[in-house]
Parts: C-alpha cells; sequence; structure tokens
C-alpha cells in the first residue's frame, strides 16, 4: 500500500503538495486544528484557513497570517508551513507558544493567490499577480496587494490591466481578495493582528502605504516592529527596517495590510522576508530553515504583545 511520504518543509513545495500537506496536518491534530474553505480562486483552487489552537468552549481572540500574495514570492508559503509545524510541535513544551494557543487562535492561510503560485510553477517563475482573465484585453490578473478598498488606486498602482501593479476593476473585484475580505469582516469582533507575508527587502512594514500620514497607533507600532525585528535579529545577525510602507518601501494603494487596519484591526503587519536582493524571488532553498527560525522568533514577539494587550 502507499505508505505517508513525510513533508519537506525545507523545499519550494508546489500547490498539490501544499493542498495534500493541509490535509494531514489537519487530520493528524484534530485536536488543536480545525480548516474553513473561505471560498474559490478564480480558477477554482479551494482557499483553506488553518485555525491552530487549543480547543475552548468560549471564543478566543485571534491572530490572521497570510502568505502567498504574490505569486513569485516562494519563501513566504514556504514561512506559513513552517509556522503551522513549529507551532504544532512546540506546543506543551514551550511556554510562550503554549500560553499563546491556550489563550488565542492563529488563523494561517498559507497560500492566498493560488493560481498564481501554481503558475509561477509550471510557466513563469516572476509571475506576480492573480490569474483573472477581462474583457478588452489579452492580459492577465491583477496584484492582489493593490486590490483591497484603502486608498484604492490611488498611488503607486496602476489602472492598466497590463502592469504587474495593476489595481484590479474595482476594491475586490479579485475573488481572493474578496473572499480575503469577507472572512476578516466575519471574524472582526476575534482578529486582533493581521499578518501578512511577502518578499523581498527585510522589512517589516506597517500602515500607511497609501497615505504618508501616520497611523493613529503609529508608536505603539514602531514599537512593537523594531522589538519584533531585534528578536529576529538576535538568531543569525540579519537585520530588518521597520516603518510605515509609504516612507519606508513606497507609497502604494489598496494593500491588504492598509485595508485590515483601517478596519480595526490594530496589529496589521507587512513582512518582506530575506534576502535584500541578492537572490531576491529566487531565493535559495538552503536558506528557508535559517529564514523561518528567525521570522518565527518576530512573529512570536508580535503575537506575544497582542497577547498581554
Ligand atoms: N511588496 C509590497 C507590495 O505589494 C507593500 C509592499 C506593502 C505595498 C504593504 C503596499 C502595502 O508592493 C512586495 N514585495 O510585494
Ligand atoms: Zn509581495
Amino acid at each position: 500500500g502507499a505508505s505517508a511520504k513525510a513533508h519537506s518543509y525545507t523545499k519550494y513545495n508546489t500547490w498539490d503538495t501544499i493542498q495534500s500537506w493541509i490535509e494531514t496536518i489537519s487530520s493528524s491534530n484534530a485536536d488543536m486544528v480545525s480548516q474553513e474553505v473561505i471560498g474559490k480562486t478564480y480558477e477554482g483552487r479551494p482557499m483553506t484557513v488553518l485555525k491552530i489552537g487549543k480547543k475552548s468552549s468560549s471564543t478566543k481572540p485571534a491572530i490572521f497570517m497570510d502568505c502567498g500574495f504574490h505569486a513569485r514570492e516562494w519563501i513566504s508559503p514556504a514561512f506559513c508551513q513552517w509556522f503551522v509545524k513549529e507551532a504544532l510541535s512546540t506546543y506543551g513544551s514551550d511556554p510562550a507558544m503554549t500560553s499563546l494557543l491556550n489563550q488565542m487562535d492563529v488563523f494561517v492561510l498559507p497560500v492566498f493567490n493560488i493560481d498564481g503560485y501554481e503558475y509561477s510553477h509550471k510557466s513563469d517563475r516572476m509571475w506576480r499577480k492573480t490569474r483573472s482573465k477581462r474583457s478588452g484585453t489579452s492580459c492577465i490578473g491583477a496584484d492582489p496587494n493593490r486590490n483591497f478598498n484603502a486608498g484604492w488606486c490611488t498611488v503607486g498602482a496602476s489602472s492598466n490591466p497590463c502592469s504587474d501593479t495593476y489595481c484590479g476593476s474595482a476594491p475586490e473585484s479579485e475573488i481572493e481578495a474578496k473572499n480575503l475580505a469577507d472572512f476578516i469582516r466575519r471574524n472582526k469582533s476575534v482578529i486582533m493582528a493581521y499578518l501578512t507575508v511577502h518578499s523581498y527587502s527585510q522589512l517589516l512594514l506597517f500602515p500607511y502605504s497609501y497615505t504618508y500620514q501616520l497611523a493613529a497607533d503609529h508608536a505603539e507600532l514602531l514599537k512593537v516592529a523594531k522589538g519584533a525585528s531585534a528578536a529576529l535579529s538576535s538568531l543569525y545577525g540579519t537585520q530588518y527596517t521597520s516603518g510605515p510602507g509609504a516612507a519606508t518601501i513606497y507609497p502604494a494603494a489598496g494593500g491588504s495590510d492598509d485595508w485590515a487596519y483601517d478596519l480595526g484591526v490594530k496589529y496589521a503587519y507587512t513582512f518582506e522576508l530575506r534576502d535584500t536582493g541578492r537572490y531576491g524571488f529566487l531565493l535559495p532553498e538552503s536558506q528557508i530553515q535559517p529564514t523561518c527560525e528567525e521570522t518565527m522568533l518576530a512573529v512570536k514577539y508580535i503575537a506575544a504583545h497582542v497577547q498581554n494587550n
């Protein structure tokens, strides 16, 4: 008979492999993991959110994290897989993780832009956008991180469907963005933090990107980002820069972190993982483990702050 092959956390897995892993990790950790399909992608693939946490009879506050917004940023889905594995394997032995998962749930969407991720594996390694079709052009897809209703398409985005930063025909025109936004709106009362994982540049960004105005919670968001970056650096010395998106990377409207923040999710952060450009999106598989290990420290730092505030 077929024997189960161990999942590799140090490879860039294809969507098929990640989908099988979602099933296996859920069924073998039924006491800690539940799944919810939040909708389908444009091409019909299921978007599954994993809820990680100790089951409780009362409603728990939660952290939401997604990976794989942009197809070519392969280290991002690798991190969400790593996070789930690490959370489950350290629950019960690591006091911080145990306390976190006893008191809170973590929602993880391992790959947001599944159609694009698949396309980047099969056809075009540098693909960024979704894979939606529209009338009047042969150009495909929109930039999902320009498609949220936060200063939509006013700056750092293009209304040209052929551009890599095409904002789409309207906010949430991309079904993946709508599915995610609907899930967060539906669970707004429990979601305390929104984390979205991109690459590359080694940045920890927070609102705003659509304007140079400082967020009402700027001082706290900066303090937490600096603490998280210091925790990350403590492992291998990897240097991160933190700050509001507009001033730190570039002004860009329609991002999911700005949208979540304006909805009321105070701790809204965008990670830009390794590296700073030597390999860029083509980060070697040998860097998956160290990147994920150091990023865990930053995510756990933010989670502990959210838990205690
Ligand atoms: N960077 C992000 C991008 O979508 C960003 C930067 C973050 C923009 C938050 C807007 C809001 O361009 C990458 N590498 O995708
Ligand atoms: Zn990105």
